[in-house]
């Protein structure tokens, strides 16, 4: 028998716009028979609520079936602004014995969150499953697809965990027929605002958008291939339009982030991206936007479109600034075809800041491509102005089902069977790619600029490393 009420519930992040969720919702909205629908946010309530919110939910809605979705589960960021980076650098590699301790007190604290919220999810769930024993229970989102398997011991055996790509087989387990193009969400605001009460909370926030599915390279260390698949699959430029319109319009939202993995994975991106800003500029709408983007092979006119219907704080994943490390990691590009993306922009009259992300210490790093990667940023930054540029240190996080991953079991950095999951420092520090001989040099030079803080720490970083290397 088809499902005809579901409850979506988003499980606990930080807050960050719930796209997910909201096109999950907006799928089943359109699926035959139409189910009736009701969201719960809970990356918008207290710890303490969390379970009281659930249980009301389920009593007031009386769902025949619940979707859990489950955004983020391995949260450590290997870049310097995540805090507990900062905290297992600088007790691993700071020679201040002050410094490792006020580290070691705060690792402790990362770890303990860490833990809990994987545990804090899978008892959520678990404890869903027990007070609604009729109803069935799904489990899916981006962490599902890469963690699935890991997380399904840990539940009941009738909640149902998807960690395939597509919705079909989702529609198929609640009986419900998907609409014909599954790749557009359709957005009904409306709808949407009835489902989902918390919908407020989101007023003003920064809107996710997706405008295309899968990327078609296969950079060593990225995933998004893996979750998305290597076929692009584009959306009608005209409907992604409508669904910005409606949240510019119907909610106010002024901040948009376009959630593909990749927004110039190719030169046809190019045309489906500029339709977008195309009728982004014609409907008149003032607003801001921002993505991961390639930008070796921009061309003026887009360009121009880009900064004139609103592109706001340009993140490039440079990576490094040394030909043979952007090769190894299987970039393709040439640090040459990228400074002139950024001379396009510049003479298109992009006036915001560029955030550079290097990823120190890759695959085939030496103290040449380091001093490369720092007369790079210097290049850049005669372009757009020294205050505008600021460099972002990264270090390759392993992830599974990545080229990066492979290797490191291959020269057994890892171990067959290794938990990517692990949050002890020494774990999570194996799995952040920093390898012998430069791995303690930057180390070091990373513990001290985190542990002085600030604005500027990539640049620290780097003029850390650059007298480093001159001295020897
Ligand atoms: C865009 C993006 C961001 C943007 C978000 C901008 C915004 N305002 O929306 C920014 C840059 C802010 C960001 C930040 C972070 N992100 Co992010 N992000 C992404 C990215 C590229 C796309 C996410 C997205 O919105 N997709 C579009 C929506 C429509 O797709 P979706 O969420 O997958 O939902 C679909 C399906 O999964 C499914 N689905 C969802 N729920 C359910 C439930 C059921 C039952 C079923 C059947 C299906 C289902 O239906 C949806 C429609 O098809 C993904 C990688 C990727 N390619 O997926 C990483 C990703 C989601 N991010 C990730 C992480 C970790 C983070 C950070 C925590 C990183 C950090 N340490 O700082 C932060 C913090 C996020 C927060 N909560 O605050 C991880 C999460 C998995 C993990 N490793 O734990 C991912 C997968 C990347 C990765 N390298 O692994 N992110
Ligand atoms: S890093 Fe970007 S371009 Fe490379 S595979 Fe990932 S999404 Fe695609």
């Amino acid at each position: 028998m088809a499902a005809s009420r579901v409850l979506i519930i988003r499980l606990p992040c930080h807050k960050v716009f719930p796209t997910g969720p909201l096109y999950l919702l907006s799928a089943l909205n359109r699926g035959t028979p139409r189910p009736r629908l009701h969201m719960l946010d809970l990356a918008l309530c207290e710890p303490a609520a969390r379970m009281r919110l659930v249980r009301e939910g389920a009593l007031e809605f009386q769902p025949d079936a619940i979707a859990f979705s489950w955004r983020d589960m391995q949260i450590f960021s290997p870049q310097d602004l995540d805090g507990a980076m900062r905290d297992a650098f600088v007790f691993f590699h700071d020679p201040s014995l002050l410094h490792k301790a006020g580290a070691a007190f705060h690792g402790v604290a990362d770890i303990m969150i860490y833990k809990s919220a994987i545990a804090r999810n899978i008892g959520i769930v678990r404890r869903t499953a027990a007070l609604s024993p009729s109803t069935q229970i799904a489990l899916g989102g981006p962490s599902i697809r890469i963690f699935g398997d890991r997380v399904r011991a840990r539940l009941p055996k009738r909640v149902r965990v998807f960690p395939e790509g597509g919705l079909e087989t989702f529609f198929q387990y609640l009986g419900i027929m998907p609409p014909a193009d599954l790749i557009e969400p359709d957005v009904s605001l409306e709808d949407v605002e009835e489902a989902f009460p918390q919908w407020q909370s989101y007023r003003g926030e920064v809107v996710g958008v997706q405008t295309k599915l899968g990327c078609p390279h296969k950079c060593l260390y990225c995933l998004y291939g893996f979750l998305e698949g290597r076929a692009v699959r584009r959306r009608d430029p005209a409907r992604v339009l409508r669904e910005i319109a409606g949240f510019a319009r119907r909610w106010g939202s002024k901040r948009f982030w376009f959630a593909d993995a990749q927004l110039l994975s190719d030169r046809r991106d190019h045309d489906h991206l500029g339709a977008i800003l195309d009728g982004i500029m014609t409907q008149g709408l003032d607003l801001q936007w921002s993505g991961y983007m390639r930008i070796h092979e921009i061309q003026p006119a887009l360009a121009s479109l880009m900064v004139r219907s609103g592109l706001h704080d340009l993140e490039v994943s440079l990576n490094s600034g040394a030909q043979p490390v952007i090769d190894e990691l299987k970039l393709g590009f040439t640090v040459e075809q990228v400074i002139r993306g950024f001379e396009v922009l510049k003479n298109a009259g992009y006036t915001g800041r560029v955030l550079v992300n290097l990823s120190l210490n890759a695959p085939g790093e030496t103290r040449e491509t380091l001093l490369q990667t720092i007369s790079t940023v210097r290049r850049i930054k005669e372009i757009f102005g020294n205050s505008r540029v600021v460099p972002v240190v990264f270090f390759l996080a392993i992830q599974p089902h990545t080229g990066l991953e492979t290797r490191a079991l291959a020269d057994r950095r890892l171990r067959q069977g290794y938990n990517p999951l692990s949050v002890m420092p020494w774990d999570v520090l194996r799995l952040i790619y920093n390898p012998p001989p430069l791995g303690s040099l930057i180390g070091r030079a990373c513990a001290t600029s985190f542990a002085r803080g600030g604005d500027d720490v990539g640049e620290n970083v780097l003029r850390m490393i650059e007298s480093e290397l001159q001295k020897r």
